[in-house]
This record gives structure tokens, sequence and C-alpha cells, in this order.
């Protein structure tokens, strides 16, 4: 009997679940906007979709080329780049979109208020080893010029400028984290009425952290100040920092950042000597500002090394960053080993 009851107990949670839009709704979005967001969810449960049938849909894979990156597309990031870019495109208030895997930014509607750019399947290297990817979306709005989509200038606006970012996780469930500004909300894909519901609201991320996320093999590539912070949290209890550390290298990028989100931590991807000519692999447009918003808004801290990513001017839609994110008093030791002490409370 007991049993019994606590199934329907959970039903009943389940059905008193905010949906998305009544959340968004009390953060006092607006009607365009919100109709922006619903079509990135529109592709993304279809990718979802796509992702959950694996060998079935004959679509796992590389392709025979490669993007702007230099990456080898997946077939999936193909698929998942048109699914996002033909929605989006047809939205009434979309002026244009920026995408990893697009080398120009493509235009929408003329008078479209927003910018939406996106990395269509982050981590997409995991697809056929079947571990988590996702999709990052950063919204920004569009100048009130007569400049249209197609010309990227009119995306390149600092971090701080986003009006909303969120990612969505394809994992064992398909979570959506997002904000527009007023605190993280995450929400989990109901997939029996296609709907994604509020779970978990408000996340913040712990100000302290023992475990860091970064690819080791890069090592001997790095500055002297990574190089410096990575060889004292490996010294452990006995080290500078006092305490023994854990490590977490998952390859996606929206795994190890929703770790960080709940339960603490430290990403980096730090500038490296590989590629002089490059200030790190990961973009900022698409990848680095909207998970800096999302982790600025549940209390962590995101820096170049130099600066809070946010701040960075973009000079181009494609332009990359080196990223130290995740709780705030963990990143603010990093930082203070460049000598660019965050001054943020
Ligand atoms: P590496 C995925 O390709 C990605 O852009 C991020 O999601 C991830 O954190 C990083 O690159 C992994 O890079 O060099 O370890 O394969």
């Amino acid at each position: 009997m007991l049993k019994l009851s606590i199934s329907f107990n959970r039903k009943v949670e389940r059905f008193s679940m905010k949906r998305l839009d009544q959340v968004i709704s009390q953060e006092g979005v607006s009607a365009e906007l919100e109709l922006v967001i619903k079509d990135i969810l529109v592709a993304c449960k279809d990718i979802a979709y796509k992702l959950g049938q694996g060998e079935l849909a004959g679509i796992l894979g590389a392709t025979e080329d490669e993007n702007i990156q230099g990456e080898t597309q997946k077939m999936l990031d193909v698929i998942s780049n048109d699914l996002l870019k033909d929605t989006l495109c047809s939205n009434a208030f979309v002026k244009g979109v920026g995408s990893e895997e697009e080398d120009y930014t493509i235009a929408g509607h003329a008078d479209g208020k927003y910018l939406v750019t996106f990395d269509p399947l982050d981590g997409s290297s995991n697809i056929d080893v079947n571990l988590s990817v996702g999709t990052i979306f950063s919204i920004l709005e569009a100048p009130e010029d007569s400049r249209t989509g197609d010309d990227q200038n009119i995306f390149l606006q600092p971090g701080r400028k986003q009006v909303a970012a969120g990612y969505v996780l394809y994992g064992p469930s398909t979570l959506l984290v997002m904000t527009t500004g007023k605190g993280v909300n995450l929400f989990t894909l109901d997939a029996n009425v296609g709907e994604f519901v509020l779970t978990q609201e408000q996340l913040k991320i712990t100000e302290d952290t023992a475990e860091f996320a970064i690819n080791m093999s890069n090592q001997r590539f790095w500055e002297p100040e990574m190089k410096e912070y990575i060889d004292h949290c490996l010294q452990g209890e006995e080290g500078p920092l006092g305490k023994r550390y854990n490590m977490r290298w998952v390859a996606s990028m929206v795994a190890e950042v929703h770790r960080i989100l709940i339960r603490g931590g430290i990403f980096m991807y730090p500038y490296d000597s590989r590629d002089p000519s490059k200030a790190g692999k990961l973009r900022l447009m698409y990848e680095g500002n909207p998970m800096s918003m999302i982790v600025e808004q549940a209390g962590g801290l995101s820096s170049t090394g130099h600066q809070c990513i946010m701040d960075v001017e973009p000079q181009d839609i494609h332009d990359r960053v080196p990223v130290i994110l995740g709780s705030k008093n963990e990143v603010k030791k990093v930082v203070a080993m460049y000598g660019d002490y965050i001054t943020k409370s």
C-alpha cells in the first residue's frame, strides 16, 4: 500500500510542476523573447529525440566536411545546426543567428528584435560513445538600425548585453538550464507531454570546491600560472591549497558546467601554446558568454584570467577565449595567480 501511495504522490507532484512558459512569464520576459526561447526548445526537443534514436536512426558518425573551426562535422552536428537555424530564421522576432557550424552569421527577419548564437551540439565527439552532449544558446537584442543579420557586426556585443542564455543537456534525462537575468532555473523534459517542467529553481554554485576540470594532456602547453595552480591542486593537503582535490574531465562543456551548478567545481580551458594565434579552444559568443551568464547568475565567477569573460569586447563571431569558471572562491585563487584579482564581491 505504501509503495502505491508514494508513486501516486510523485504523479500528483509532477502535474503540479510549473511549465517553462509559466516561469519565464513571471520573470517579465517579453512575449517576443518567450517565442524565441520556445523555438529554440522546439529544435532541442527534436535533437533530443534524434540523439535518443542512436544507431537506429542511421545518423551517427562523421561527415566528410570540416567546419570553420577546422573540426570534422558529425552528422548530428549538421542535423542539429539545421534544425536550430531553420526554426529560428523563420521566427519573425529573430533578426539573425550565428552558429559554431556556420562560417558566417545568417539573416532572419529584417525587423527582428533578437539575435541568437548557438553551439548546436557541444561535445559532439562524445556522441559515438554515447556520452552526454548539449546545445548552448545566447540571446542578444538586435541594434535598431538598418543592418541585417548577415552582418556579423551587429552580433559583436559583450556578454553583459545578453538578455538570456541557457543550455540543453542531453543526458540520462534531457535538462534545460536557463537564465533571463533573474537567477538560474532547471527544467526537466517530460517526454510524455513534450514539456520542460521546473524541477529546481534559483540554482546556486557553492563558493568553495575541491574538484577541478581540465584536460591534463595539454599541461606542457599552459602558461606558468595555470601550471602552478594545477600543481598546487595535485599537492593536496600538504600543498599551499591545504586540501585534497578530485579531478573530472568529460570533454563536454555542457556536462562540466552542469556538474558545477549542481555540486560546485572549477572548469578551465586555458590559453595554450599549441596555436599561439588562438586565445583558447572555446568560443566566446556561443560557449564562453552564455555559460558565463549562467555561472554568474548562480553566484559563481567566470574569467579569462585577466578579465571577466562577459566584459570581453568581441571582434569576430568565432572569437576564442580562455575559460576559467565555477565556484567563486576557487576562480579567485586562479585569477590571483594571473595577478589581476577580481574585485567582485
Ligand atoms: P578537448 C567540445 O568539443 C568542447 O568544445 C567543449 O565542450 C569541451 O569542454 C572541450 O571542447 C573538450 O576539448 O580538447 O578535451 O577535446
